[in-house]
This record gives C-alpha cells, sequence and structure tokens, in this order.
C-alpha cells in the first residue's frame, strides 16, 4: 500500500491558465516505528527525483514549511508530510490548522495503530474509552478539509482521488489527512495499473452570476465613498494586475489585509496600505466612512474588520468577491461567487468609464499624504533608544527590496511590519495571520526558499518564536538554503505583556525572568538567551546589530553570504506603534483592581462600536 501511494503521488498535476504544475513537490517527515517500514520503505525505493524526500527536526515545523510553500506557488503545488503514530502524528495539529485556516493545501500522512489490532495497544497508541476504533489521529477530523483512514490497501484507490480533489481545489482546499495504519502500509493490495497514471486537476476560472454581478455595479455606481479590501485570494488567483488596472481606472482605493499585502503595490495611487487592527490611518478613515466596501479574497477576519467596529457608515453594504462561497455572504455582501481574476475583469468591463467621486479621491490623496508623513514620524529615531521595532522594519525594508521575501507570524512584528512595510513587489510579504501561530517563521521560510529559489528570503520573528520553534536551522544547512533571520530580542512575550498591561493587568508572566523565590513570581532578575551562539551551535552565521547602521551593515553583510544567517537585535518591549483602531479582547468583569475595572468599562464603551450586518 505504501508503495502505491510513493508510486501515485508524482503522478498528480495541477493545471491552471493552461500551465501544469506538480502538486505534490516531495514528501516531508520524520520516521518512527509508525511509518519507516512502512511508507519510509516504499519512498526509498520508489521516491526519486519526482519526490524527494526532506527531513525535518519536529513534524510542526515540517507542515509549516509544506504551508509556506503552498502559499508562495499560489497554492498550485505542496508538499506531503508523514510521521509516526502517536506524538509524531499529534504534533502536525497545530501545522493542519495553520493550512486549514489560511486555505492552503497540505497533504498530512500521519502513521496509524494496527488496523488488524493485534498487538494493541501498541507503543505509543492512546486507548479510548468505549471505542476501539478511535486514535489520536481523530484530532485531525475538525482541522482537515478531508479526513480518511486506510484500513485497507485498497480504500486508496478511492480516497487519493478524493484527497487530491480537495488539495487541488481552491475553495476547499487546506490541511487533507489520511491516516496510515502501521500494519496496512506493509500490505499487499491490488490496484489497477491506470491508477498509477498522470492525472491533471485543472483550476478553472469561473465568472460569477450576472444578477449579483448587476447588483454590485449597481451599488459601486452610487457609492459616494467606496473602499476595496483585497485579501489574500487576490495572490492566489493571480489578479494583482487586474487589480492594479481596475484600481487606476476606477480611482477606488484599495487597503490590504496581512494575506492580501502586496496585492497593490505602495507606489500605486490607490494604494492606502493595511487595513483593520493592525491598519495605517489613512485605510481605516476611509474604512469608517465606506458606503460600499468591496471585499477582494478576503474570509473577513477580526483583525480586518477591526472586531466588527471598523465600518460604520450607517448605511454601508459590502460586495464580496470570493471563490467560496461562505466567504462571499459574509457581513450580508451581494456575493459574487467566482474566481477573483475573472470577476474582477468582469467588474471592470461593466463599471467602463466610472470613476469615484471626485471628493472621494481628493479625501483619498489628503489622507496617504498623511499617513505618509505619520510614518516617518514612526520609523525615525526614537530619543533614548539605540533601535526600535520600527526601524528594524524600515531596515529590513529596504534590504528585502523588491526581490527578496519577508515572512513573519507571531508576537508584535505581525502588527507593526501590516503597518510599515512598503510593499515593492506582490511576492515580498508573507504573512501568516490566519492562525498566527508562533513557530512558523523559520520553517516557513524553508517552504519559501523551496518554492522560489531565486528569492532572498528574511525570517522576521520575536524572541519568543524563536525560542519555540526554530531547530529547522539545522534542516536549512542539511539542504544548503541560503535563509536570512531577524530575531528581535525583547525578553519576553513582548505583544502580549502589552495586550495585558493595556487592559489595566498588572505584569504577570510574559516576560523571560527568573523566579525570584520559591514563593514569588517571575519577578526576578531577567533569562539573557544568546541568541547568535544558539544559532552558530545549528550551523548558522551569527551577526547581532545594535543601531540601525549596524542592522543595515548586518543584513548587507548576510546578502553576501551563503547558509543561514542569523541576526540578533535587541529592542526595548515597551516602545509601540500607536493603533488606529479596536480589536475585542474582553476584560474581566469582576475584578477588584482598579486598573482592571477602568479598562473593563472602556471595553464595555468600546462595544457599542460594533456593528452587524445581515
Ligand atoms: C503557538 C502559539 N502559542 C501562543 C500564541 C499566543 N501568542 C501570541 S504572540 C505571543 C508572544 C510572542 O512573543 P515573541 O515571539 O517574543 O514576540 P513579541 O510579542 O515579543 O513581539 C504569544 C504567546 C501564539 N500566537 N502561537
Ligand atoms: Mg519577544
Amino acid at each position: 500500500m505504501a508503495a502505491a501511494l510513493a508510486r501515485f503521488l508524482p503522478q498528480q498535476f495541477i493545471r491552471r491558465d493552461g500551465v501544469e504544475h506538480r502538486l505534490i513537490n516531495g514528501v516531508w517527515g520524520i520516521f518512527g516505528h509508525g511509518n519507516v517500514t512502512g511508507f519510509g520503505q516504499a519512498l526509498e525505493e520508489y521516491g526519486g527525483r519526482a519526490l524527494p524526500y526532506l527531513q525535518a527536526k519536529n513534524e510542526q515545523a515540517m507542515v509549516h514549511a509544506a504551508v509556506a510553500f503552498a502559499k508562495t506557488r499560489q497554492r498550485l503545488g505542496t508538499f506531503a508530510c508523514t510521521s509516526s503514530i502517536g506524538p509524531g502524528a499529534t504534533n502536525m495539529i497545530t501545522g493542519a490548522g495553520v493550512a486549514t485556516v489560511n486555505r492552503l493545501p497540505v497533504l498530512l500522512l500521519p502513521g496509524d495503530i494496527f488496523a488488524n489490532r493485534r498487538p494493541g495497544p501498541v507503543l505509543q497508541q492512546l486507548e479510548y474509552p468505549g471505542s476501539h476504533d478511535v486514535s489520536v489521529n481523530d484530532c485531525f477530523r475538525p482541522v482537515s478539509k478531508f479526513w480518511d483512514r486506510i484500513n485497507r490497501p485498497e480504500q486508496l484507490l478511492t480516497a487519493l482521488p478524493e484527497a487530491m480533489r480537495v488539495l487541488a481545489d481552491p475553495a476547499e482546499t487546506g490541511a487533507v489527512t489520511l491516516a496510515l495504519p502501521e500494519d496496512v502500509q506493509a500490505e499487499t493490495g491490488l490496484y489497477p495499473a491506470n491508477f498509477f497514471e498522470k492525472r491533471v486537476y485543472t483550476v478553472e476560472r469561473p465568472p460569477c452570476a450576472a444578477e449579483p454581478l448587476a447588483a454590485a455595479v449597481a451599488l459601486l455606481r452610487r457609492a459616494r465613498r467606496p473602499l476595496v479590501i483585497a485579501g489574500g485570494g487576490v495572490h492566489y488567483s493571480d489578479a494583482t494586475a487586474v487589480l492594479a488596472r481596475l484600481a487606476e481606472a476606477t480611482g477606488l482605493p484599495v487597503c490590504v489585509t496581512q494575506a492580501g499585502k502586496g496585492a497593490v503595490l505602495d507606489s500605486h495611487p490607490g494604494c492606502v496600505g493595511a487595513v483593520g487592527v493592525t491598519g495605517t490611518a489613512a485605510a481605516n478613515a476611509l474604512a469608517l466612512e465606506a458606503d460600499v466596501v468591496l471585499c477582494l479574497g478576503t474570509r473577513l477576519g477580526d483583525f480586518t474588520t477591526a472586531s466588527k467596529s471598523q465600518f460604520r457608515h450607517p448605511r454601508v453594504r459590502f460586495i464580496a468577491v470570493n471563490i467560496h462561497p461562505a466567504d462571499a455572504r459574509k457581513h450580508g455582501a451581494v456575493p459574487l461567487v467566482g474566481d477573483l481574476c475573472t470577476v474582477l475583469l468582469q467588474l471592470g468591463r461593466a463599471l467602463a468609464g466610472w470613476q469615484v467621486p471626485a471628493a472621494h479621491t481628493v479625501r483619498i490623496r489628503k489622507l496617504r499624504t498623511a499617513w505618509d508623513a505619520t510614518r516617518a514620524t514612526l520609523v525615525a529615531p526614537q530619543r533614548g533608544v539605540p533601535l526600535t521595532q520600527a526601524q528594524v522594519i524600515e531596515e529590513l525594508n529596504r534590504a528585502c527590496g523588491p526581490a527578496g521575501t519577508v515572512i513573519h507570524a507571531s508576537g508584535g512584528i505581525p502588527g507593526d511590519i501590516h503597518k510599515l512595510w512598503r510593499s515593492q513587489a506582490t511576492t515580498d510579504y508573507h504573512s501568516e495571520y490566519g492562525y498566527s501561530c508562533m513557530g512558523y517563521e523559520i520553517a516557513g521560510a524553508l517552504g519559501i526558499k523551496l518554492g522560489a529559489p531565486d528569492r532572498r528570503v528574511y525570517a522576521f520573528l520575536g524572541d519568543g518564536s524563536y525560542l519555540m520553534l526554530h531547530t529547522e536551522i539545522v534542516t536549512a544547512v542539511q539542504e544548503g538554503l541560503d535563509l536570512t533571520v531577524v530575531v528581535v530580542d525583547n525578553h519576553g512575550f513582548g505583544c502580549i505583556h502589552g495586550l495585558q498591561r493595556g487592559s489595566g493587568g498588572r505584569s504577570f508572566g510574559n516576560e523571560f525572568r527568573r523566579r525570584a523565590g520559591p514563593q514569588a513570581r517571575l519577578e526576578g532578575r531577567p533569562v539573557a538567551v544568546d541568541f547568535a551562539k544558539n544559532a552558530e551551535s545549528l550551523g548558522a552565521t551569527a551577526l547581532r546589530a545594535r543601531t540601525p547602521d549596524e542592522l543595515r551593515d548586518a543584513l548587507a553583510e548576510a546578502q553576501m553570504r551563503r547558509g543561514v544567517v542569523l541576526i540578533a537585535v535587541e529592542t526595548p518591549a515597551d516602545v509601540r506603534l500607536p493603533g488606529y483602531s479596536w480589536w475585542d479582547v474582553p476584560v474581566s468583569a469582576t475584578s477588584a483592581l482598579p486598573g482592571v475595572r477602568a479598562a473593563r468599562r472602556a471595553y464595555d464603551r468600546a462595544l457599542k462600536k460594533q456593528r452587524f450586518y445581515y
């Protein structure tokens, strides 16, 4: 059965716009008794160049790498991930969450307990009371778009085609899990020869229906203050050029979600930057006043809608273009279900000759200019502070240029970089902010590099995220991948510490400090971690930078060097950028602390800003 799987996977292709791409570009794995003599053996015998094997150091990380690869390839290719049973398998569940939340394909092949049950409980089997039919792999069900357990070898014949269909479908894609009982992997199955013939899954570009299109066009033509929100779907549909032309022809302003960053470049006159909780003052002002919001390929998460407080025009209407029918109907939108690129072309034709009102154009220009000035003050030197995170972003933006890609996911970085980063290319910004999973950054950087070997990739992460998962540095060294890793050391879970204190709470449990005494809290001396030494020990070159000038030099040096280069920078945790919006994080209604009580009163007032559209 495992041999059949290894022979099937390299024959799967995906076609879009007449171009074919390999769907499964290799297998990431860590072997254990649950896969080494089954699928591992099959890969050794049948894997070859069409199905290379990459050895990970942590199962969660290998899923991150596959997911980042898929994002880089606009969902037109991914990897399979093989694990042993038990802990190796469940380590992949977080990665499955990342894939499914972000609608990115990945094929997960966890080993599973014996289908014949004879030797059980096998090492690493969790015995589920009341049923012998449940294993830990059932935990993958809610985080997978398709899930199956291959209890007999011939079940591959029906499971694999469906697994591939879901992976290749832009509306349905996400994690696909095929649990592989370790005995069945090694069993003989009968498979017809044509099962192993080349299969091509076509990504079609369906247009939206005429009626909702007409309704959307009528809304836009009447709009006084329309706004476009560009999400990740613009990238996946390869619609950035079409969007730029539509914005130019109509004067529509375009703001971007995290996944949509780069959908319009900052040099475009219609670009007003990031929107929502981590948005720019310009985009958020336009969003507050917008009477028609055209949502493109976005799932309208709370960071985009500022927890449903960002759109406050009393008669605001939404139009949503999405391949996913549920996303197209959020916020009571006029649903334009179809391929984003095709629907934008439809909209462009239907809106020919129409432009946003002149007063709106003036307003957009004014807000853009004001934001440029504000941004300049945010990245300027701060008195008494050698290096701020904003300055790190500015230097990184410069060094990265249009040919590089920065990747980030968690901590305080996403909020700051979403606002400050100037997109110089559609591909220079890779954000995982659907699951915002600490540990994605370095592993994901490997995925980008594998997906786009010509790009310089910058993994950008906090000290907390680095401590959680940095060991794929070793894998990058093994694979000879050039990566730059920039670690921002602020001695703790800085953004959560800020959230805690900003909500009236006292400092508690977020800094990297020693326990002050046996009964005391974590309030003693800071724990100093030497990230440079740590990275060196794993085979990276390490540099340190204390000022913007030193960082510029280090980034230039990193570009000259091969392999993994880590740059450690220190920034103060309490120097933070201002926000231009609100995020719904509930504050205790019963705390006795005056600070928390005041924060709760402010929270109750803020809740009144929320609007719900049906
Ligand atoms: C896997 C995971 N666990 C927990 C969280 C919650 N969380 C979000 S940010 C954060 C702190 C991150 O610390 P660090 O990487 O140092 O970034 P900083 O906040 O200091 O900028 C935590 C714990 C998360 N996003 N992902
Ligand atoms: Mg930190």
